[in-house]
């Protein structure tokens, strides 16, 4: 028997490869390192014990030949081998754009009624499983372990089971897991399920979304044995013995507090805060994409500018807007219904030297971002669903002078370690939350230190090293009792507890 343990190899399998590809005006291709939380996390393991990493790397297939000599320079520099899987561009249509996000996405956001159900979509999900199933098994020696991410690859474990992969391998889902009767209306739904269970660790960011998978085996499977109270349990189903766990995902803390205290950073901000004159900066920032809330955060916006007409030139919303899958109907027409909010609130409320709310339809670079953070008063994060936020924490992390309101999503998955220092809000209820910006815009410093204090050292007690190290105990870890309820680390959820609804902030 292989025996595998948490410095065994590693190979990290996700849609996109960690790194980023653009064809440069001379028409070379050329290549650099990804940026977000699980590159940062994952790369000094890859490094350190050795492993690959399998995925698209995001290019259309013309790019292939070329491709192999970009990312042989790129393993050089990373230290670990990277496979890129290559797609037609019908397998990016049908099983990225189709399945990944036009039914997935909108379904596990629970906006059953945004999908698009198409047969063909299911078709392309399983075929790019089985090559991603079959690069893996090309790379993988029985000792590794195969770790996949996110719901692009919730059948890989199933295919490489078929073909006789006896590796362990975990699964980590990025964005919630709906509750049943939403998951229900999915026509692959015992296939999904069934495939799930064939890995050996299935890992989800909050409680709320373990619970809704365990009710959806529940309801979809005639016996169903769980074991353990802690953040990892153990289930017995259809012949099939796997743990689930959660393991709220988080970012580099350090890193981010380090650069936005940097005075280039500071300078920045202030900066910013200088252009606008003594007001207070509320700041969204978000992908493009209808689960972000954006709409319903500009008409509670609007609320606060009627319902308090002493805010008029007193505050800012800076909107930035991030470009995202643009090419799917129902983003482009997001994007409009935004513009044109936009447009009427400033037509209602601007005045001479004054408007209400800045918009930005594009990415900032690093350092902008940084500064935007450290310059804003409040954060205004109100996803109608999300897996966690990062934004949420790294605002918190940025704010190097405890300075800084956190009006929050009770349904982003942040929520259940940020409550208690956030103004949790319904982001449907646009009175409730107009209310929490009035109630943010006058919190006094000191409130406003000890809120931000306690976001902070959560946040930095539980860093996205802490994510991963969770997770691979967890893959690793022999007996359930090693692993006490996460509420144990983190204050449990009043929202998702047996006792319901709590009252908030
Ligand atoms: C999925 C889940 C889960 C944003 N604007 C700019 C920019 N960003 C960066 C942020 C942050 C990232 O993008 C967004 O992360 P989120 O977590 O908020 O959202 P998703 O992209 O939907 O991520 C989510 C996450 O996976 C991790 O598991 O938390 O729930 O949906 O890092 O900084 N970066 C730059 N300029 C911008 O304008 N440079």
């Amino acid at each position: 028997m292989t025996v595998r343990s948490s410095q065994n190899r590693l190979i990290v399998v996700s849609n996109r490869l960690p790194v980023v590809i653009s064809r440069e005006p001379d028409g070379n291709w050329q290549i650099g390192p990804g940026s977000g939380g699980l590159v940062t996390a994952l790369d000094p393991i890859l490094k350190n014990r050795g492993g690959v990493w399998i995925g698209w790397p995001g290019t259309a297939e013309d790019a292939s030949p070329e491709l192999e000599r970009v990312l042989d320079s790129a393993i050089e520099d990373s230290g670990y081998e990277l496979k890129p899987i290559i797609l037609t561009n019908e397998e990016r249509d049908n099983f990225y754009h189709g399945f990944s996000n036009e039914i997935i996405w909108p379904l596990f956001h629970d906006l059953q009624s945004l999908c698009n159900f198409v047969p063909q979509y299911w078709d392309a999900y399983r075929s790019v499983s089985l090559k991603f199933s079959k690069m893996i098994r090309r790379c993988a020696r029985p000792s590794d372990y195969i770790w996949v991410h996110d719901y692009h690859l919730m059948t890989l474990a199933s295919d490489l089971r078929e073909a006789g992969l006896k590796s362990s391998i975990g699964f980590f889902l990025h964005i919630p897991f709906p509750p049943p009767d939403i998951f229900l209306k999915l026509p692959w739904r015992f296939e999904i399920l069934k495939a799930l269970a064939d890995y050996d660790l299935v890992g989800f960011q909050t409680l709320r979304d373990r619970r809704n998978f365990i009710q959806c085996l529940r309801l979809a499977f005639d016996e169903v044995l769980i074991q353990g109270k802690g953040h990892v349990i153990s289930i017995r189903v259809g012949g099939r013995e796997f743990r689930a766990g959660n393991f709220p995902i988080s970012i580099d803390f350090a890193e981010f507090a380090k650069a936005a205290a940097l005075p280039k950073i500071k300078a920045e901000a202030s900066t910013i805060r200088g252009d606008l004159l003594n007001c207070q900066l509320i700041l969204g920032i978000d992908r493009l994409d209808y689960t972000k809330g954006i709409v319903y955060r500009l008409k509670a916006f609007r609320k606060v500018l009627e319902q308090y007409p002493g805010l008029l030139g007193k505050v800012v919303l800076v909107q930035v807007v991030v470009p995202s899958r643009e090419d799917i109907p129902q983003y482009f027409d997001l994007k409009a219904r935004i513009e044109r909010l936009v447009s009427e609130i400033n037509g209602q409320f601007s005045r001479s030297g004054w408007v209400p709310i800045h918009y930005f339809f594009r990415a900032l670079n690093r350092s902008e971002l940084m500064a935007y953070y450290r310059a804003a008063d409040l954060a205004l994060i109100t996803p109608l669903k999300d897996g966690m936020n990062l934004v949420a924490k790294e605002f918190c992390a940025a704010k190097v002078d405890d300075q800084g309101v956190l009006i929050l999503s009770e349904f982003a998955g942040a929520a259940a370690q940020l409550q208690r220092g956030a103004l949790l809000v319904n982001p449907y209820h646009i009175e409730e939350v107009a209310e929490a910006i009035h109630q943010g815009f006058h919190m006094p410093d000191e409130k406003r230190r000890f809120r931000m204090r306690k976001l902070r050292r959560s946040i930095r007690d539980h860093d996205i090293f802490w994510w991963v190290d969770s997770f691979l105990k967890a893959a690793f870890g022999s007996h359930l009792d090693d692993f006490p309820p996460l509420e144990d680390y983190i204050p449990k959820s009043s929202l998702f507890s047996d006792e319901g609804i709590s009252a908030k902030a």
